[in-house]
This record gives C-alpha cells, structure tokens and sequence, in this order.
C-alpha cells in the first residue's frame, strides 16, 4: 500500500467541484485516511513548492495557493500515486485528456483543480508537512472487493 498527498486547490473549492473531484478518487477505489479545509500559509506553500522557487511561475502559484481554501488529503492504494496522477491528467487543463479531472474540469495552465505527490520521496515530505499529526487509521469494508486478495494482496 502506498499513500500519496492530494490536494483540492483554491478553484476546485471556489467552483464548487470539491464533491465531484473527490468522487473521481473514491470511485476509483482508493481508501481516504486524512481529511481537512484548510488555509495554505506562505511559509506551508514555500515547504511546499520548494522544488519550483526558481520557476518563473513560483510567486503566481503561491500567491493563487494561499488565497482561498483548499481540500487536503492523504490516500491509500496499490500504487496510489501513479493512480492519482493518471486521474488526475496533464498538468496543464487544455492539454489534459478527457476523462481525467484536470481535462474535464479545467482549461489554465495554473488552475489546475488538484495537486498530487509525483514519487513516494515527494509523498513522504508531503503528507508530513500537512498532517503533521498522522493518518487515520480504520478499517476499509471496501478493501477486498476493490483488489483480488489472490492475485494483488499475496503481494503486498
Ligand atoms: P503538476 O501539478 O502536474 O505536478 P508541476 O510542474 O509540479 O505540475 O507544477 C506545479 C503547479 O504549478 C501546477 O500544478 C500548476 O498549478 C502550476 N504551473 C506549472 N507550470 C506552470 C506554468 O507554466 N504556468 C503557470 N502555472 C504553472
Ligand atoms: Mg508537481
């Protein structure tokens, strides 16, 4: 099982398209094990989007990620985070292909609708740094209907 850091940026949440957007990762199968709406600080978007600081971008997206709530997450599955990138599409909204999230909801190349881990380093950084306090830990009735408990669990 690998967990990964989803975040519902500003738009999603001003648009009105958190229940939808998060509808797209539940469907999908995988297991939310931390929740909250919370404010971005800039100190939290500069830990954040470090790896970016050099970008020409970086003082726009700080800026659009600290102005208004976001949803964040942490999810569970097989492979969580190459499952939630391929949900979510290309990074850019025009380029994103139909069926995924930024292809259906969007078309700027910055309201983008959802962040997500890119590597299980950049997972781990993450989901330190917005729940500091840790996951939730239950039981998931879903689990053995979502994997083959012969063909994927035995692996696991
Ligand atoms: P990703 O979100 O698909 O991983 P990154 O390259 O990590 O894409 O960029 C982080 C975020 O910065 C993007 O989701 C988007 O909001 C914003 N961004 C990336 N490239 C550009 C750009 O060229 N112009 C404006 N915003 C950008
Ligand atoms: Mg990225």
């Amino acid at each position: 099982m690998e967990r990964t850091l989803i975040l519902l940026k500003p738009d999603a949440v001003q648009r009105g398209l958190v229940g939808q957007v998060l509808s797209r990762f539940e469907a999908k199968g995988l297991k939310i094990v931390a929740m909250k709406l919370m404010k971005i600080t800039p100190e939290l978007a500069a830990k954040h989007y470090e790896a970016h600081r050099e970008k020409k971008f970086y003082p726009g997206l700080v800026k659009f990620m600290t102005s208004s709530p976001v949803v964040a997450l942490a999810l569970e599955g097989i492979d969580a985070i190459k499952v939630c990138r391929n949900l979510m599409g290309a990074t850019f909204g025009a380029d994103a292909a139909p069926g995924t999230i930024r292809g259906d909801f969007g078309i700027s190349r910055s309201y983008n609708l959802v962040h997500g881990s890119d590597s299980p380093d950049a997972a781990a950084k993450e989901l330190k740094l917005f729940f500091p306090e840790g996951i939730v830990d239950y039981g998931y009735a879903a689990h053995d209907w979502i994997y083959d408990p012969v063909e994927e669990l035995k692996k696991q």
